[in-house]
C-alpha cells in the first residue's frame, strides 16, 4: 500500500539563521521557548539536547529518505516547518517564503515520487501573499499551501486576510493550518510546564483559530475553501456536536454572526483532517465515523515524532480496504493533487 505522510516537516539554512536571532531576541511571543530551544542552543550548552531537531528539519535527501525507505514509507507532504516566515518581519518573511518554495519545489521536481510539498507565504501583506501562492501553484506546481495559525497574533477569520483565502479557493488547493504557539492573548497560563508547545498550547491555538473562521463566517464568503488541520483535527471533531448546540445559542442571543450553515457542516464540508503526532486508534476510529473516510489522512509530522511507530501505528490500525487506501494515500492524491502511482 503506498505511503504518503501529509504533515512532515522541514527547513532550509536561511530561515533557521533567522529564527536563531529570533530566540536570542527581544520577542515576547511563547514561540520563542521553542524556536531558542531546537535553533538557538549551542552543542555543548545546557538544553541542546531538550530540542533535537534541527539536523532532522534540515535533511531531506540522507537520513529521512533513507527511514523512509526502511519503514516504507513511499512519500513526504514537506512544509516549512513552524512557525514558517509568521515571526519575522514582513519583507524578510516573504523573501525567505519565496526562497523556501523555490528549494522545496527543487526538491519535489528531483524526487516526484518522495516528495510533494506545501508553500509558504508571508500572511502581513496579504495581496503579496496571494501573488506568491499563485506562483506556487502555477509555476512552482507545489501542492498546497500551509500557515502556522496566527500572523503577530492575528487569524484569519479577519478580512484583511481574505485575498489569501480567495487565492487558495481560486486555485483550488487545501490550506493546511498548522499549530504554532498560541497569541499573546494566551501567554500566562500556556507558559509553564512545556504546555505552550506541542502538549496543549498548538492544539488549542488551532482549534481556537478554526472555530473563528466557521462561527465567522469564513465558509458562506469561500463555500470552497479546503482547511486541513492536523492532531487529529485539534480535538474539533470532539467538540462538533456541543459547538452546533452552544453556537446556536450564541446566535440567537446576538452574540455570534447568523452563518448560513452550522460549524458541524462547516467542518464537514471544508475541512480535512490528518492524524499528525496522535496514534491512538480509538480516536482515529472516531474521527472517520464522525466526519466521513475521505476527510482523513494519516500523518507523522516527522522529524518531531518518529516514522517508525508512525508506520506501525496505521498498519495495525483495523478498518476496511476502502479505508486504508483512502487514510494512507488516496485522500492526499484528491486533495493535495498528487499524481497517484
Ligand atoms: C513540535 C510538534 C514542533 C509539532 C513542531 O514544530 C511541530 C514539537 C516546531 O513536538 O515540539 O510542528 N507538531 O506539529 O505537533
Ligand atoms: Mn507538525
Amino acid at each position: 500500500m503506498r505511503l504518503i505522510a501529509t504533515e512532515e516537516a522541514w527547513s532550509i539554512p536561511e530561515v533557521a539563521a533567522e529564527l536563531k536571532k529570533v530566540g536570542n531576541g527581544p520577542s515576547q511571543s511563547l514561540d520563542k521557548l521553542l524556536v531558542k530551544g531546537i535553533y538557538s542552543v549551542e552543542p555543548g550548552e545546557p538544553g541542546y539536547d531538550a530540542f533535537p531537531f534541527l539536523g532532522g528539519l534540515l535533511d531531506a535527501e540522507d537520513t529521512r529518505l533513507k527511514q523512509m525507505d526502511e519503514y516504507g514509507v513511499d512519500m513526504h507532504l514537506l512544509a516549512l516547518t513552524a512557525p514558517g516566515v509568521q515571526m519575522f518581519d514582513a519583507d524578510t518573511a516573504h523573501e525567505l517564503a519565496v526562497l523556501a518554495n523555490d528549494r522545496l519545489a527543487g526538491l519535489t521536481h528531483k524526487y516526484p515520487k518522495r516528495f510533494a510539498g506545501l508553500a509558504s507565504f508571508a500572511p502581513h501583506s496579504p495581496k503579496r501573499a496571494a501573488k506568491e501562492m499563485e506562483r506556487a501553484i502555477k509555476d512552482l506546481k507545489l501542492n498546497g499551501f500551509m500557515v502556522n495559525s496566527h500572523t503577530y497574533d492575528e487569524y484569519l477569520d479577519d478580512p484583511k486576510f481574505w485575498p489569501i483565502l480567495e487565492a487558495a479557493e481560486a486555485l483550488d488547493r487545501c490550506l493546511y493550518i498548522h499549530p504554532r504557539a498560541a497569541s499573546y492573548g494566551f501567554k500566562g497560563p500556556l507558559q509553564d510546564y512545556g504546555m505552550d508547545s506541542a502538549m496543549w498550547g498548538y492544539g488549542m491555538e488551532v482549534g481556537t483559530h478554526a472555530v473563528r473562521m466557521m462561527a465567522g463566517g469564513v465558509f458562506d464568503e469561500f463555500p470552497n475553501l479546503k482547511v486541513c488541520i492536523g492532531h487529529m483535527g485539534e480535538a474539533v471533531p470532539f467538540w462538533l456536536w456541543r459547538l452546533n448546540f452552544m453556537n446556536t445559542r450564541a446566535q440567537k442571543a446576538g452574540r455570534a454572526k447568523r452563518t448560513k450553515r452550522s460549524m458541524a457542516e462547516y467542518f464537514q464540508d471544508n475541512f480535512v483532517i490528518t492524524n499528525s503526532g496522535v496514534e491512538d486508534p480509538l480516536a482515529l476510529r472516531y474521527s472517520i465515523d464522525k466526519l466521513g473516510i475521505d476527510n482523513v489522512m494519516w500523518a507523522i509530522d516527522y522529524p518531531y515524532q518518529p516514522m517508525e511507530p508512525a508506520v506501525k501505528f496505521i498498519e495495525a490500525f483495523v478498518c476496511t480496504d476502502n479505508e486504508r487506501h483512502a487514510l494512507c494515500h488516496g485522500n492526499a492524491e484528491r486533495i493535495f493533487h498528487i499524481a497517484p502511482e
